[in-house]
């Protein structure tokens, strides 16, 4: 049979096929080259054993996660305040990897200046861009519709409203069993493993406990600009072969800076990432 991991925990594939879930475990040598949550197994029901893993159409490295289809960055507009250098950052990574970003705006209740702020920087862009107020269920349905059809995960610092927006798209049954809360009895958080929860057929999300971004120095600092988006037209402006768009002269990048079509903000993250980066490199820590 075929089907898909959902869980894993030391070794043991929790898969589900059909609408059934399976427990199993992999053959040696599978289990070395490893197996992760979201793979495409065959696996035998009657031995409870996986005996291959279909090619994958991507892979995350932290958190370990296959054939995601979306990534939903989340900020908050405040408390914690937006953080736009990550935000950037997740941006970059699901363009490297080649997956669908979408950003949502929660906590739209609480500054309604910084929502507007932060939807003409990223509306320029052509990402969707999603205004919530999780708190109060405004704007969920909206998130229902991005969803269908997907699998995706959540990324966001801590206290954004990841937690309260998975509730609100599963409901309170699967709330008050605790399923996505991961809330032990005494209702402390616990840190679980990430898992794959199925909405509908064709729809699931990743709660991925304690993690909140990506390891973005997979990327080449050399090869940073052509995954901001906005700035890919823009290179074939600079006169410099291996232009890198930050001391260089006549640069199509820079231009675009500087007459409003590249957000100031977006190129400034740009240059912290690439130092980031080109540091890394030269230092390789
Ligand atoms: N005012 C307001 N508070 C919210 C909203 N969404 C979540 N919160 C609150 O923000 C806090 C952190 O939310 P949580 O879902 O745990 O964030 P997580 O760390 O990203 O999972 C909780 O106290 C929520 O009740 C919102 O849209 N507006
Ligand atoms: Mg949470
Ligand atoms: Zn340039």
């Amino acid at each position: 049979m075929q089907g898909r991991v959902i869980s894993n925990i030391s070794n043991l594939y929790t898969i589900e096929a059909n609408n059934n879930i399976y427990s199993c475990n992999a053959r040696g040598k599978l289990k070395e080259d490893g197996i992760v949550v979201g793979d495409i197994v065959d696996f035998n029901e009657n031995e409870n054993i996986i005996e291959k893993v279909e090619d994958r159409s991507n892979y995350i490295k932290r958190p370990k996660i296959a054939n995601i289809t979306q990534i939903i960055c989340v900020i908050s507009a405040k408390n914690p305040k937006p953080d736009l250098l990550m935000l950037d950052k997740q941006l970059a990574y699901a363009e490297f990897i080649g997956i669908k970003p979408v950003i949502i705006i929660n906590k739209i209740d609480l500054d309604e200046r910084k929502v507007k702020e932060i939807k003409d920087i990223y509306g320029n862009i052509e990402y969707p861009i999603l205004a919530t107020n999780a708190k109060e269920n405004k704007g969920i349905e909206d998130i229902n519709k991005i969803l269908e059809n997907n699998i995706s995960v959540f990324a966001g610092n801590s206290g954004v409203g990841k937690s309260t927006l998975l509730n609100d798209i599963f409901g309170e049954e699967i709330t008050k069993s605790g399923i996505i809360s991961n809330k032990n009895k005494k209702g402390k958080n616990t840190t679980t493993n990430i898992t794959l929860y199925k909405l509908k057929e064709n729809e699931y999300i990743a709660d991925t406990p304690g993690f909140s971004t990506f390891d973005v120095s997979e990327i080449d600092s050399k090869d940073l600009a052509i995954y901001f988006k906005e700035f890919k037209d823009k290179i074939k402006n600079c006169e410099f072969i291996g232009c890198r768009h930050i001391k260089e002269e006549n640069c199509g990048i820079k231009e675009a800076v500087n007459c409003g079509k590249i957000s100031e903000n977006r190129y400034e993250n740009y240059i912290k990432i690439y130092e980031y980066l080109k540091d890394k490199e030269e230092h390789k820590w």
